[in-house]
């Protein structure tokens, strides 16, 4: 089989890129390791910014993020027993849109099946081959039979542990990774979130977070050691250690329900540069991780596939490389700013013991210049919404 683009990986990158290629004529291919419920199945982030939206749009899948999404203009931060709201749409013009992760793919799952592109489910032992030459290659096994894909580039959609990255030479890669001494533990509720607002929480027994997906669906977040037992919290735990870490006022407005999703996820820093290795290009969580506080991690994805889209449109247009050739330094500009702000908004709100009680005073001092200059709320609000691409 012969395609002009071999997509590896069916989250939210693959599914988008191979949506983007398609409108434009490009013939391409996405080959996903697991079966179409078990991707669903993932719970992951809940936050668009606004270009996001715009690039989804694009794609022809904005209908039902509209009727659906709920379209956020501020954020609240609670510290010191009282919520401060950041007003994003004051300070930028932009909002951000509640919308889950897990409909995105669902939507743009479904354009793929509508527009009769082919994607391969359960594709086995994935492989790249020769993307240091002319012909690249991609190997799997679907059903016991081995597939060969011959193609002009290679999408490494594979997230953070797929096999693309892996297949690059070490000395051609430089990492970068910091991770972190905790996770979060998160709860999805078929229960009315707790306020309008995501509420971004710092307090002495460890961060928290409010979010939602929908009016009657609620997510939420707690600090917890790295290596939490899931077992030790029935949801009375849960929402008790929530509610500990609250306002009283907003405590006593929680509503509580069982737990449909409950797990742990670690936090990690990482970046891989370059993104391009010959015919072989890195998008998404295969090229770079951040810690979920600053709500990055899809938005980062969708970023990359702007740029990476587009490069690939003018290439089979004009036939001249130069987009592409930008694609790693444009990308990792802006992956490198995100890499930051959600670093400091880890920094910013999660208890870190090692850091004493001088790191406790640093951190309190900083979200009382917050509450108290507009400028520094700005600088949030701009980082939070989303960089310009
Ligand atoms: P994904 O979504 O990981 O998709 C990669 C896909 O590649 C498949 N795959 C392979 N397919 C074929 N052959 C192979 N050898 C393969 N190896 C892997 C995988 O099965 C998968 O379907 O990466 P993508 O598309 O780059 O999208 C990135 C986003 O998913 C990610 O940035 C965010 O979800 C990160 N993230 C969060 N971001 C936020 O903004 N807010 C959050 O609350 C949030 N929560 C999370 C998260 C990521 C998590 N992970 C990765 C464990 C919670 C979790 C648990
Ligand atoms: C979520 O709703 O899952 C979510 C929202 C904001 C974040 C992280 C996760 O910063």
């Amino acid at each position: 089989m012969r395609v002009q683009v071999a997509i590896i990986g069916s989250g939210p990158s693959g599914l988008l890129l191979g949506q983007l290629l398609h409108l434009a004529g490009i013939d391409a291919i996405v080959l996903e390791q697991r079966s179409a419920d078990y991707v669903l199945g993932r719970i992951r982030a809940g936050v668009l910014e606004q270009g996001a939206v715009e690039l989804l749009d694009r794609a022809g899948v904005g209908a039902r993020l509209h009727a659906e999404g709920i379209v956020h203009g501020g954020i609240e931060l609670c510290f010191g027993g009282a919520r401060r709201r950041i007003d994003l749409h004051g300070a930028t013009g932009k909002n951000v849109t509640i919308y889950g992760q897990t409909e995105v793919t669902r939507d743009l799952m479904d354009a793929r099946a509508a527009a009769g592109a082919k994607t391969v489910y359960e594709a086995e032992d994935a492989s790249v081959h020769g993307f240091d030459g002319r012909q690249p290659k991609v190997r799997y096994r679907k059903d016991g039979i081995e597939h060969e894909v011959e193609c002009d580039f290679i999408a490494g959609c594979d997230g953070f542990h797929g096999v693309c990255r892996q297949s690059v030479p070490q000395a051609a890669i430089r990492t970068f990774e910091r991770v972190y001494p905790f996770g979060w533990l998160g709860v999805l509720s078929d229960t009315p979130p707790v306020a309008e607002e995501l509420i971004y929480v710092n307090h002495a027994r460890g961060f928290a977070l409010c979010s939602m997906r929908s009016r009657s669906r609620s997510r939420y977040y707690l600090q917890c050691a790295l290596d939490e037992n899931i077992e030790a919290w029935p949801d009375e735990r849960f929402w008790d250690e929530l509610r500990l870490r609250l306002d009283s006022a907003t405590a006593d407005q929680l509503v509580t329900g069982p737990a449909i999703e409950k797990s742990v996820a670690p936090l990690r820093s990482f970046v891989a540069e370059p993104m391009r290795f010959g015919r072989l290009f890195l998008a998404g969580d295969a090229a770079h991780i951040v810690p979920p506080t600053g709500a990055k991690g899809l938005n980062l994805a969708a970023s990359d596939i702007h740029y990476f889209s587009t490069a690939l449109i003018d290439y089979y247009a004009s036939g001249k490389s130069a987009e592409l050739d930008a694609y790693s330094d444009r990308c990792l500009r802006r992956v490198w700013q995100a890499e930051r702000f959600s670093w400091w908004m880890t920094s910013l709100l999660h208890r870190f013991p090692e850091n004493g009680p001088f790191g406790e005073k640093i951190q309190r001092a900083e979200l009382d210049y917050l509450a108290g200059s507009a400028p520094a709320r700005a600088s949030l609000a701009e980082n939070y919404v989303g960089l310009p691409y």
